[in-house]
């Protein structure tokens, strides 16, 4: 199978799908789309022939062409079963996805570059009022899988004996916090979570500092 993953260094959707690839073992081939102001690759119309809503990551399997980290992330557990990306049991499962979309539905969009370029251009927000809302979104959101993560058994991982969907969401947006400076010391159990996985090599090859287009 050809696999290549159209993605951007510091695009944390594309981040969840490199870690998911490095977790089942999975080879791919990384095509760098430059989200970096100067550049807006991801707008021009060879990638929007690509991906026709302009975003990253896109995953081109044998020239079908996957769109939306989540239904990429389900395409690449139904391919490749193990490790399994999700617990057996089916309340635990809904748990993690639970986790995993609070994320990926609801804090992600908030900071999502585009947005913040649209409330910077067309509402006039001034860029200390941008970040006031781009910690919220974050604060809002950090605080509610804390309290999720204080329920679960402290494995070190959070569904299990393995990292999983929710890890895989998990690490992207803590770094996307730490980009915007949000202060994460009211969430301990997130970044013991963090602390754990990030010494593992699937986590550490996704990392945006080890991808061929970082600076
Ligand atoms: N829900 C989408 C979000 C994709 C997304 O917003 N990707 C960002 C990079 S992390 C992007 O391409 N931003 C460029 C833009 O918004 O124009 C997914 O999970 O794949």
């Amino acid at each position: 199978m050809d696999l290549k993953l159209y993605t951007y260094w510091r695009s944390s959707a594309a981040y969840r799908v490199r870690i998911a690839l490095n977790l089942k073992g999975v080879a791919y081939e990384s095509i760098p789309v430059s989200l970096a102001p100067a550049v807006l690759a991801h707008r021009e119309s060879a990638y929007r022939a690509v991906n026709p809503q302009m975003r990253l990551p896109s995953l081109d399997v044998d020239g079908d062409v996957l769109i939306q980290s989540m239904a990429i992330l389900e395409w690449i557990e139904e391919s490749f079963p193990e490790p399994a990306l999700l617990p057996a049991d089916p309340i635990l499962r809904a748990q993690a996805r639970a986790f995993a979309q609070l994320i990926v539905s609801d804090i992600h969009p908030l900071q999502n570059s585009s947005i913040l370029g649209i409330l910077r251009n067309e509402y006039e927000v001034s860029d200390a009022g941008v970040r006031r809302w781009v910690h919220g979104a974050m604060q809002r959101g950090f605080e509610a899988l804390e309290a999720l993560a204080a329920n679960l058994p402290a494995d070190p991982f959070l569904f299990g004996g393995h990292p999983g969907l929710a890890e895989i969401c998990l690490v992207p947006q803590l770094y996307n916090a730490r980009r915007f400076d949000v202060d994460l010391s009211p969430y301990p159990r997130l970044l013991a979570v963090d602390g754990a996985v990030s010494e593992l090599g699937a986590f550490k090859a996704a990392h945006p500092d080890m991808q061929p287009d970082a600076p």
